[in-house]
């Protein structure tokens, strides 16, 4: 073991700030990054990753950009944080509202996790419902409320559902299986006028990368509109991602609140909500819905993420289908790769992110995902490891490509996938 995961460990619950980060479910001790430079990383020990985590999504466009890390380094120059309003939370407001119609107006927040938090408050005021219907395997951040079988981290360590929470808190949560139609109909006739919001990941990132079913995004916007609860989407992930407006323009559905993150902050910590102007002001200081953060908003992350958005607004036709062609190469190699091994795999993409399921039939839902072989991830995470190539170190996360990525990365990518499948 090394001497830092010794000491982290000493210091920090499994040595880590981020539960996922542990490599408990793929084994071997977590990498300790010390830089990163377009598709790469580099780490403690002199080696360097095509990295396929991307922060977990933020790094659409590749590890350091300049023209984001100058941005950030000219924003520091005047000073760090102000507990004041700023001309960039303005600028940055502006550009995210001009691309995603449905958000008039939005609150900044420092994660995702308060945002999802924020969202679910005002849900529930706007309404004055008590109940949350959420997705089984969906991850919307570690909040008490949406703590019910979470995807991500809760899943990939075995507690979907954390002690620490009282019932009381929990019991307005309804959690159903993503992509039943059925149940959520169901559900609804059961419990409609009590519900405040359906909140969901369009697109789930969370139990490895599961696409919503032919109708099921429509289904809810449906049964929310005739229930008169309101449509939250979770696009802290896809925000930005999948395209530059979001699952939201791929699918064209206008949610009531958008939840966002990541890309928005260009790897700075931040989160937002989103929505119709006579939501959002029922947010303080104009309404009763009380939300607050000592660094929302702050002029660094505004910068880092303007620098980014404005980028992928002015190159967004090249970059985004620069992510489609390398991702869709990519997964194709895979498929066809396991295929030729005679592997079972179930490989599903969308814009620049990917997941991949050892298993032989398709995935849809979380109980389908949880049915996958995690150890065989973990061989093949390890062999594409010590390849040089990084992936999320989980079966239930997401992989991501940035516009780093280019030929020479996806060769050695594929070199890597034919070594690693043919030595499960
Ligand atoms: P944060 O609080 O971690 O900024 O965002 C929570 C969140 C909310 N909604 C969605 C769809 C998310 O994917 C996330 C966070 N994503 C995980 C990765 N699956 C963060 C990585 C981690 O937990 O270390």
């Amino acid at each position: 073991m090394t001497t830092l995961f010794a000491t982290a460990q000493t210091l920090m619950p499994g040595g880590v700030n981020s539960p996922v980060r542990a490599f408990q479910s793929v084994g071997g001790e977590p990498l300790y990054i010390t830089g990163a430079q377009g598709a790469y990383l580099n780490d403690a020990s002199n080696r360097q990753f095509i990295d396929y985590v991307g922060g977990f999504g933020p790094m659409i466009l590749g590890h350091s950009h300049p023209e984001v890390v100058q941005a950030i380094q000219e924003q520091a120059a005047q000073g760090l944080t102000y507990g004041t309003c700023n001309p960039l939370e303005v600028e940055l407001a502006t550009l995210i509202t001009s691309i995603m119609p449905s958000i008039e107006m939005l609150r900044m927040v420092n994660s995702g996790t308060e945002a999802a938090m924020t969202a679910v408050r005002l849900a529930r005021a706007a309404t004055k419902r008590p109940k949350i219907i959420k997705f089984t395997g969906c991850y919307h951040g570690h909040t008490d409320a949406l703590l019910v079988a979470a995807g991500s981290g809760a899943t990939t360590l075995g507690i979907p559902s954390s002690p620490g929470i009282p019932d009381a808190v929990t019991q307005d949560t309804l959690s159903i299986p993503f992509n039943d139609a059925h149940a959520l109909q169901r559900c609804f006739q059961s419990h409609g006028r009590d519900i405040a919001a359906i909140l969901l990941e369009p697109i789930c990132g969370n139990m490895g990368l599961i696409t919503p079913q032919p109708g099921f995004l429509e289904t809810c916007q449906t049964l929310c509109r005739e229930y008169d609860s309101l449509l939250v989407f979770d696009e802290v992930m896809t925000g930005f991602r999948v395209a530059l407006g979001g699952a939201q323009s791929l699918y064209g559905i206008q949610p009531d609140i958008t939840i966002l993150g990541k890309i928005i902050g260009g790897g700075l910590p931040v989160g937002a909500l989103g929505g119709r102007r006579e939501l959002m002001e029922m947010l303080a200081p104009v309404g009763p819905v009380y939300q607050a953060g000592t660094l929302s908003g702050n002029h660094l992350t505004m910068a880092a993420g303007l620098a980014t958005l404005k980028i992928c607004q002015a190159k967004s036709a090249a970059l985004y289908s620069q992510l489609n062609v390398y991702t869709k190469a990519l997964c194709d190699y895979m498929q066809t790769t396991a295929q030729r091994l005679n592997i079972p795999i179930q490989v599903q993409s969308v814009g620049g992110m990917f997941g991949f399921f050892f298993s032989d039939s398709p995935v849809q839902c979380y109980e389908q995902a949880c049915q996958s072989d995690t150890k065989r991830f973990a061989q093949f995470f390890q062999s594409m490891l010590a390849q040089g190539v990084y992936l999320p170190p989980s079966a239930y996360e997401a992989c991501f490509v940035s516009g780093a990525h280019g030929d020479v990365e996806l060769r050695h990518t594929c070199d890597a996938i034919q070594q690693a499948m043919a030595a499960l």
